[in-house]
């Protein structure tokens, strides 16, 4: 398994299914502002998990894995069904997964090139769900000055990453504002995107 998109992977009405299925999650587990490790300066993306664990940055303990949220002491919500259901569809892995990486990008929003190297579960692939927005995704190679490419994601594809993939480089370069209709405006008054990432943390 490589880098791969599936496009449109939900439909309309499962993006939406997937909306209500958030709506209480979020509720749960409010979207926080996490902080780089040492300068301690905010992420512009806003963030929340659901699973057993959840990605954590902060400026004293830097990128982890935690089983509660930050603000609430409280352990994460479960994973809905429906991203249980995607994983075992699509993940090609025996294990399910342990943490749902739940990101917002507010229209202006972006996220630097990085590779996601805080899990020990290698052998096991990422699932991500784009929702809402469309997000310039930029992609890598192995090495930070291999040459890169961008990829549109748009609200309902789906990205694999396994193999050879999963410790490449990658960020999202914007938001494309009002690309999309999908996020409600009482949550979300300024639309924008979300993503989701489905991950094993220990190795399967
Ligand atoms: C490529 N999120 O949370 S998802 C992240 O759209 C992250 O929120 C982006 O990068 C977002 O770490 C990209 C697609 C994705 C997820 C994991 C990857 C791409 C990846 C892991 C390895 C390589
Ligand atoms: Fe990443």
């Amino acid at each position: 398994m490589a880098f791969q998109v599936l496009e449109q992977r939900f439909d309309r009405n499962a993006q939406e299914d997937l909306l209500r299925d958030l709506r209480a999650v979020i509720e749960a587990a409010p979207f926080y502002t996490p902080t780089m490790p040492r300068t301690g300066k905010p992420m512009s993306v806003k963030m929340t998990n659901c699973g057993q664990l959840g990605w954590l940055t902060d400026k004293a303990q830097g990128y982890r894995y935690e089983a509660a949220h930050p603000e609430t002491g409280r352990a994460w919500p479960p994973i809905p069904q429906s991203l249980l259901d995607l994983w075992q569809e699509v993940a090609n892995c025996p294990a399910p997964p342990e943490a749902c990486l739940i990101n917002y990008y507010a229209p202006g929003t972006k996220m630097g090139l990085h590779r996601d190297e805080d899990e020990e579960a290698f052998n096991a692939p990422v699932v991500s769900v784009s929702l809402g927005d469309t997000g310039i995704f930029r992609v890598g190679g192995l090495a930070r000055k291999d040459p890169t490419r961008t990829v549109d994601l748009k609200s309902g594809d789906v990205v694999l990453l396994g193999g050879e993939a999963r410790l490449i480089y990658h960020g999202i370069d914007r938001i494309v504002a009002g690309s999309s209709d999908l996020l409600p405006a009482d949550l979300f008054p300024q639309g924008g995107r979300i993503n989701l990432t489905l991950r094993r943390v220990t190795p399967v």
